[in-house]
């Protein structure tokens, strides 16, 4: 790589000259952002009105409170940006009611649970090694101490089915409250119609946490939970949604004032008003044409890329993919663990993360895999003829997994073919 300052195309001059540590730090980031490829599934490259309107003095104002109901003097423009981001995600997801507020993606979840929840109250919620989330009720996490979190599976072998039948006899035992479905690392979609059908079965709400999916089902790639009478939505906003960090709250008209009221005053203080108002540009442009042809390329190319990697005689968890992402078993694919495989790939200049398999038998920070999806390569512009590129690349890598010397030429082929896309955002 070469010097990032000297390459440095961060605009703000300001920073440069006054605090030149932290300004060589991000304009290192950018040129690895832009001389690698991009394969965390949840990352992404947003768009410059985004940055823009994040790095905005929208961060300099307090709104605790709604639109119209704060706490606070001055809230003209903070009640429009607000108002334009519910106002656009109602019509994105075609919801009741929308809070935009989330800090992210975990007190978002927590926001909904805690509405709705009683200390000991019962989540049916997916195992974490079969694609779920830490939030899902992992007993690490403090939802999971507070709350009666019962993880149901998948049958990997089986493209990743979830036993209704079985998931129907457990709810009736336990009495869910919350029958939650969401995932970070399953690889198919989900038959909302059968999650629906088993909490009516015991009056319990439903909920998707569709962070990882938000913006294929914006634009149209990937079913819509609120179709089949989903009660509760979560999503991050910066993920396939190509938004700032952010989560939303999106729901049934009757559950607005309980979602409202548990993330503030309940949960959170005042609402990030520059998160908000890139939210609101990061709609936008989910309402644009071009947005459903963005999301139909993650999954074409996706698509290819799990063929690719099954040719070259990758194992991947369910054997395909039907969203943006793939889980690959290194270990029984190549006899290394996930976090080997996701060094020698960033010595590639490929970035990809390591992940647990469906009941992995070995620990989180040495799992038995790698997840790696399109979502970033996509918004470069990359398509189907530089998924088959970057699907041979990750073979030969892992192939030669010892041969730093081999990586390091690898990786120079790469950074040359990278270079071709542009990062949007950077200059
Ligand atoms: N960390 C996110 C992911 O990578 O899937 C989920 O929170």
């Amino acid at each position: 790589m070469t010097n990032p300052v000297s390459n440095a195309r961060h605009n703000c001059s300001e920073l440069e000259q006054n605090d030149p540590e932290v300004f060589a730090a991000i304009a290192g980031e950018e040129l690895r952002e832009s001389v690698g490829v991009e394969l965390i599934p949840s990352e992404n490259y947003t768009y410059p009105e985004v940055l823009a309107a994040n790095g905005s003095i929208l961060t300099n104002k307090y709104a605790e409170g709604y639109p119209g109901r704060r706490y606070y003097g001055g809230q003209e423009f903070t009640d429009k940006v607000e108002l334009l981001a519910i106002e656009r995600a109602k019509q994105v997801f075609r919801a009741d009611h929308v809070n935009v507020q989330p800090l992210s993606g975990s007190p978002m979840n927590q926001a909904v649970y805690l509405a709705f929840l009683k200390p000991g109250d019962t989540v049916l919620g997916m195992d974490l090694s079969h694609g779920g989330h830490l939030t899902h009720g992992h007993p690490v996490s403090h939802m999971g101490k507070i709350f009666n979190f019962v993880r149901y599976k998948t049958h990997p072998e089986e493209n990743g089915r979830i036993d209704f039948d079985e998931l129907m006899a457990v709810a009736k035992e336990t009495k869910p409250k919350i029958v939650l479905c969401g995932y970070t690392s399953y690889p198919r979609d989900y038959d909302y119609k059968d999650f629906k059908r088993v909490a009516d079965e015991v009056g319990a709400i439903t909920m998707a946490d569709v962070s990882h999916i938000g913006g294929l089902i914006a634009g149209e790639a990937m079913r819509n939970p609120f179709d089949y009478g989903f009660d509760i939505v979560t999503t991050t906003t910066h993920k396939t949604l190509r938004g700032p960090r952010g989560g939303m709250i999106l729901c049934k008209k009757e559950f607005a004032e309980i979602i409202d009221k548990s993330v503030f005053p309940g949960l959170q203080g005042g609402p990030h008003m520059h998160c908000i108002a890139a939210i609101a540009v990061t709609l936008g442009k989910a309402l644009q044409p071009e947005f459903k042809i963005y999301a139909a390329q993650i999954l074409k190319n996706s698509k290819i890329l799990a063929e690719i990697l099954m040719k070259g005689g990758i194992k991947l968890v369910t054997n395909g993919t039907d969203n943006h992402m793939m889980v690959m078993d290194t270990v029984q694919s190549f006899g290394i663990d996930g976090k080997k495989a996701e060094h020698v790939l960033d010595l590639a200049g490929i970035t990809t993360n390591k992940q647990v398999i469906p009941d992995d038998p070995n620990p989180p920070l040495r799992p038995s895999g790698i997840r790696l999806g399109t979502p970033a390569a996509t918004t470069r512009g990359m398509k189907e003829d530089d998924m088959v590129k970057i699907g041979n690349w990750i073979v030969e890598a892992l192939k030669i997994h010892d041969d730093e010397k081999a990586l390091s030429d690898l990786r120079s082929q790469i950074e040359a073919f990278c270079v071709q896309f542009p990062v949007p955002g950077i200059i």
